[in-house]
């Protein structure tokens, strides 16, 4: 009965690790912006301010402008994230642009398209986002089903102003390849334990 008990308590512990696992946040290793300002130095409104965690603490983001990307020109807009591996999506977490200078300028209808080579790319998703406050924002989340080494996020347009920015982007997937064999161990453990009960 013991053995059961230890058998069953490892045969937990690995799906909570497992389940824990799920919710890991991915943040792309890149990001490239089919526009951004770029005129105040090397961080202003660049679209590496979506990536880099400038702005964001305890799952909130800030207001200041500093940590945003805009766009030089136009109110749509393509970023292309590289997720630095292939992952097993299961979500998109999207902070809007922010700042009360204009918030308008905030994305609106977006379409979300994945990719394993960089090439070839297939919508998972269509979604719409809601304009920021100016104070501190918690993200919009939306699920997502795509194997995905890249991420492309076409912004259609903005809630209005004469260009369209975010604050910040990351993903959850699901457990590594790493996590799997645990979980496996500890159902086989059970299933030598029952076998030996039964003897
Ligand atoms: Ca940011």
């Amino acid at each position: 009965m013991f053995r059961m008990f230890v058998s069953s308590v490892i045969v937990a512990t690995a799906i909570a690790a497992a389940s824990a696992a799920s919710a890991t946040v991915i943040t792309p290793v890149g990001v490239t912006a089919s526009s951004e300002w770029g005129i105040w130095g090397p961080t202003h409104y660049r679209g590496i301010n979506v990536i880099n965690g400038s702005g964001l603490e305890a799952g909130l983001h800030d207001g200041d402008f500093n940590n945003m990307w805009l766009t030089w020109e136009g109110t749509s807009a393509t970023l292309d994230f590289d997720l630095g591996a292939d992952y097993q999506l299961t979500g998109i977490n999207i902070w809007n642009y922010n700042s009360d200078i204009e918030l308008e300028r905030g994305a609106q209808d977006f379409v979300l398209s994945v990719s394993l080579d960089g090439v070839g790319y297939s919508q998972i998703l269509a979604g719409s986002l809601s304009m920021g406050t100016g104070g501190l924002i918690p993200a919009e989340s939306f699920a997502l089903d795509g194997l995905a080494r890249y991420v492309r996020l076409d912004i259609l347009n903005n809630h209005g102003g004469a260009w369209v920015g975010l604050s910040e982007v990351n993903f959850t997937a699901v457990p590594e390849p790493a996590a799997l064999p645990l979980l496996g161990a500890g159902v086989g453990l059970l299933g030598l334990s029952l076998r030996r009960r039964r003897a």
